[in-house]
């Protein structure tokens, strides 16, 4: 090996080495449990976001879109009318188009599905879903209930 090689080593072993010890806040589930490495964070199951910092207040809160969302509104317009029962019905006959937004929840279940067309609070997205929304176009006082683990956060005003 010569010395060129040795060096060029030593630059890529050193820059990985940097790489690795990149610090960062990391979140599991909610909470954010330290500022470590990714690798770390990795280990714990947790979600790693780079240069963020516990200490600092990194809010693990922010990271999950999840809270923010208006119940029934399946095309991610910003609110639920008739296009949305007509999308989340297509998606149960023919697979598309996807919800705007797929949550994992709960959080760190692994199950990613349409939150916000959760309206009767089973915690999945179904035929019974689509009837509700159906049912409230006639009957607009007809309650929806998102499902409690992941429920929408307050609106702002
Ligand atoms: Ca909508
Ligand atoms: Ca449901």
């Amino acid at each position: 090996m010569n010395k060129i090689s040795i060096v060029l080593m030593f630059i890529l072993l050193s820059a990985y080495m940097d790489a690795a010890a990149q610090q960062g806040a990391c979140c599991v589930e909610l909470d954010c449990v330290g500022t470590m490495t990714e690798e770390e964070c990795l280990i714990l199951g947790g979600n790693w976001f780079e240069n963020e910092d516990c200490d600092a207040g990194f809010d693990c809160e922010s990271t999950y879109p999840c809270g923010h969302y208006i119940i029934g509104d399946f095309n991610g317009n910003g609110a639920f009318n008739i296009a949305d029962i007509v999308a989340a019905f297509s998606k149960l006959r023919t697979g598309s188009p996807d919800a705007a937004l797929l949550c994992e929840c709960p959080p760190g279940s692994g199950n990613i599905w349409a939150v916000a067309f959760d309206l009767n609070g089973s915690c999945n997205f179904n035929l019974a879903d689509v009837i509700l929304a159906c049912s409230r176009r006639l009957i607009p006082e007809i309650p929806f209930y998102p499902c409690p683990q992941c429920p929408p956060a307050p609106q702002s005003p």
